[in-house]
């Protein structure tokens, strides 16, 4: 195809042929840092005079991404309750709903991480059905480079179970860009070796490097995404009764609630949440779960569109402030999204344990914190169901 442009899709208008958007759909397991990549491609593209749409997706409601990418000023729709494969209407009428509203030039969807088979079951009936309204670009899957370096034998450290596994290797096997994100945190014969291995497992497949958080390696990336469309393929095969076991295997929690100063003192926002990522990642090495991504939000009351944010990717990692607010607040609102190798109502009590906490005392790694009430207004934590994509198709049109 020819590479996408402003010009491009501004003549497409001006001779009333019907625009085609681009749909780029950016994969890779929980935590990789997928969101942190949309929001730096919707970002360029703006640069570049494109008008994006977003699309996030999650078994749950409630969700970080969309409060991440909308507090950039990104619109953004998301598909709660199930992923992209079984929720495939939804994700037409999301695109729709964004046409609506702003005739996006490209969709950037983000796919549940725990998520595969999304070119068989998303790439092939869109282009099939929807070949007129969409051009479909490569599909990208990230890697957290620490997780694959322990997922491929290449490093020590706890992981995740078989049946885990076999979805994270089933995502890079249907991988046209395989992307070694978070290059500015691994050593250079570390990246050398996974490589390597990525290279012989994955033979069909480009291996890129980049960073979403520093900005290395992107351009190249991005200019791809524009440059070709997906080539289509032999489908892969998975075999659903393993892949709804590793599904099973996370746990998911996803609550909202209210955080107040007990006695109208404004607090720091930030040392709320590292305060309840630290108490919820202690319980939960207690109990021998392993952290796939904890992440949470805290949007001050009254505040437009300030936010704070924490992130956790593994059980023996830190919590990192990703965005925080300069000022001390006096309520606002968490939104916590947890995913973990461990059982729904383990995750509950550690979080719920977390929360009551922060009212009982001021934690200890945050003396300045005064008791804080919370009151939770939504709190989902299941088991994601079996897989039941809409379509499944096993050749492209
Ligand atoms: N060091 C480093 N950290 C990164 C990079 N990209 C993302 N991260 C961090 O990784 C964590 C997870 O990032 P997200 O973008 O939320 O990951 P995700 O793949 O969208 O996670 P899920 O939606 O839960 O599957 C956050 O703390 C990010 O700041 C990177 O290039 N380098
Ligand atoms: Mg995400």
């Amino acid at each position: 195809m020819t590479p996408l442009s402003a010009a491009t899709v501004s003549s497409a208008s001006a001779h009333s042929v019907t625009p085609t958007a681009r749909y780029i759909m950016i994969g890779g397991f929980l935590g990789a840092g997928k969101t942190t990549a949309v929001a730096r491609l919707a970002a360029s593209l703006h640069a570049r005079g494109l008008r994006v749409g977003l699309i996030t997706n999650d078994q749950g409601s409630g969700l970080v991404d969309t409060s991440v990418l909308r507090a950039r000023g990104f619109a953004t729709e998301e598909i709660p309750g199930g992923c992209f494969c079984c929720r495939f209407n939804s994700l037409v009428d999301a695109a729709g709903k964004l046409t609506s509203a702003s005739r996006p030039d490209v969709f950037i969807a983000e796919p549940v991480g725990s998520c595969t088979d999304l070119v068989a079951t998303v790439t092939y009936p869109l282009r099939r059905i929807y070949g007129d309204r969409f051009t479909i670009a490569p599909l990208s899957v990230l890697i957290d480079p620490q997780r694959a370096l322990r997922v491929f034998g290449l490093t020590e450290g706890r992981a995740f179970s078989d049946k885990v596994l076999y979805i994270y290797r089933k995502q890079l096997e249907e991988a046209d860009l395989i992307v070694i994100n978070k290059s500015d945190a691994i050593a250079p014969d570390d990246l050398a070796r996974l490589r390597s291995a990525l290279a012989t497992a994955y033979p069909h497949a480009s291996v890129l490097t980049a960073s979403a958080r520093t900005g290395d390696g992107l351009d190249g990336w991005f200019d791809r995404l524009l440059a070709h469309d997906q080539i289509a393929r032999q489908v892969m095969d998975v075999d659903y009764a393993v892949y709804a076991d590793g599904e099973a295997l996370l746990g998911w929690l996803n609550a909202t609630a209210q955080i107040t100063a007990a006695h109208g003192i404004e607090f720091d926002a930030n040392a709320v949440l590292t305060t309840l990522a630290r108490d919820i990642q202690t319980q939960l090495n207690a109990a021998g779960g392993e952290v796939a991504h904890l992440k949470m939000t805290f949007s001050p009351d009254g505040g437009l569109n300030d936010l704070a944010a924490v992130n956790l990717v593994r059980s023996d990692f830190v919590p990192e402030l990703g965005l925080r607010l300069d000022q001390p607040v006096a309520s606002g609102q968490l939104i916590l999204n947890l995913r973990a190798e461990a059982a729904p109502d383990t995750l509950r009590i550690a979080v719920e344990a977390a929360l009551v906490r922060l009212s009982l005392r001021a934690a200890p790694h945050e003396a300045a914190l005064p008791a804080l009430h919370a009151r939770v207004d939504h709190l989902e934590h299941f088991r994601p169901g079996k897989p039941q994509p809409t379509h499944r198709d096993l050749a492209s049109v």
